[in-house]
């Protein structure tokens, strides 16, 4: 087999890659380890920037997301139960998308097939070879036969445990790690949400974060330990606690029902430098990851792939690699500083184990800062609904 393009991993990175690279007339092939159902049933990002919902609208896929998705003007923290609005509109002009990462999986996986772009489900073994030449290839395995797949170019799209990464030696790759001594215990249930709106709240207990998928599906998180046992949180016990960490204005208008979706995700800040090894190309997680509490992870996906698919049409149409020479240095600049946002609100509305009285003095300080300056309301609003993709 042979393509331009060879996509490992049919997450929201290469499939959007895919879905551009179909738009600019470059073939490609996507390499998918799990089944379609998995991946469209893994519950994961909620929310979309500006950049992810325009780029919705240009491939002609948005009609559902017009239709289903809740168009948020503001977020809410709370501190200590007092809350208080960040109009993202009015300080930032922007707004942000609820839509979930299922919902967008779904969207993409039904017009790929309809535009018969092509997507190799449960390939085992996937490996990219000869990287460092002008010959580079996929090999792969497909109900027990070794198959392989000639191209220009390999793009790791795999997520952080992809092959992608692990195959690029480690001395060719810089690091950066911080893995936070918590995470997230998240759950889903059939009921309305407390608020309209979301609401980041930081409670002496730990953070808490009232999210939803629409307007009769909640999906609340807690701050838990990392090595949480799910069973030692029956529903009553997480809304309970939910309840207290929100506060008092907004537990009354928590409405519980049973769970359907339990999990805990661990957060960590991760980025793999550069997020290029001769014809081998990372995006996404594959490269980079960012605690969730920013909701950026799958918006840098889309932002990498935006910056991809220019430099791939630009080759193929003007023989020029000087996109693809710049890609990982313009996908990096907006990396690192999707990386400190969420790095940053993480720190102001967690609890640390560390944490001693004066630093969680510095923590109410800052927010109660934010809630009084504009200016710092602004420097929140714009990180949150997205910097420029240039
Ligand atoms: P993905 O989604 O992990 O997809 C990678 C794909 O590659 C496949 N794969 C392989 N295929 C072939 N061979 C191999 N060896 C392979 N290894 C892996 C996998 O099966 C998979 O299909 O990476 P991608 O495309 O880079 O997308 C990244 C996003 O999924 C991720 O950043 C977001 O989900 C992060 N995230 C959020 N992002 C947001 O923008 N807004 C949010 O509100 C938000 N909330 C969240 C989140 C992530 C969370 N968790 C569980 C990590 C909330 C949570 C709780
Ligand atoms: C979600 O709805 O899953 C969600 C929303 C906002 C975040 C993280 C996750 O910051």
């Amino acid at each position: 087999m042979r393509t331009k393009i060879a996509i490992i991993g049919a997450g929201p990175a290469g499939l959007f890659l895919a879905h551009l690279l179909y738009q600019n007339g470059v073939d490609c092939v996507i390499l998918e380890n799990r089944t379609r159902a998995y991946v469209e049933g893994r519950v994961r990002a909620g929310i979309l920037e500006q950049i992810t919902v325009d780029l919705m609208e240009s491939l002609g896929l948005a009609a559902r997301m017009r239709r289903e998705g809740l168009v948020h003007a503001g977020i809410n923290l709370a501190v200590d139960g007092k809350i208080f609005r960040i109009d993202m509109a009015d300080l930032t002009g922007s707004t942000v998308m609820v839509y979930g990462q299922q919902e967008v999986m779904h969207d993409l996986f039904g017009a790929a097939l309809a535009r018969g772009i092509t997507i190799i489900f449960e390939a085992a073994r996937v490996q990219p070879h000869e990287v460092d030449s002008s010959q580079p290839h996929v090999n792969w395995r497909e109900g027990g036969v070794e198959r392989r797949l000639d191209c220009d170019y390999i793009v790791g799209c795999d997520g952080f445990h992809g092959i992608s990464r692990a195959s690029i030696p480690a001395n060719s790759l810089n690091i950066y790690e911080r893995v936070y001594p918590f995470g997230w215990l998240g759950i889903l249930a059939d009921v309305p949400p407390a608020n309209h709106e979301l609401i980041y709240a930081n409670h002496a207990h730990g953070f808490a974060l009232a999210s939803m998928r629409s307007s009769t599906r909640s999906r609340y998180y807690i701050q838990c330990a990392l090595d949480e046992r799910l069973e030692d949180w029956p529903d009553e016990r997480f809304w309970d606690e939910l309840c207290l960490r929100l506060g008092p204005h907004t537990a009354p208008h928590v409405a519980r029902g049973p769970s359907f979706e339990k999990s805990v995700a661990p957060l960590r800040s991760f980025v793999a430098e550069p997020m290029r090894h001769g014809r081998l190309f990372l995006a996404g997680d594959a490269a980079h990851i960012v605690p969730p509490t920013g909701a950026k992870g799958m918006n840098l996906a889309v932002s990498d792939v935006i910056l991809l698919a220019r430099a791939f049409t630009q080759f193929y149409t003007k023989n020029s690699t000087a996109g693809l020479d710049a890609y990982s240095a313009s996908a990096l600049a907006r990396v690192w500083k999707a990386e400190r946002f969420s790095w940053w609100f993480t720190g102001i509305t967690h609890r640390f184990p560390e944490m001693d009285s004066f630093t969680r003095k510095m923590q109410l300080a800052e927010l109660n800062y934010i809630r009084s300056s504009r200016a710092a309301q602004t420097t929140l609003a714009e990180n949150y609904v997205g910097l420029p993709l240039n």
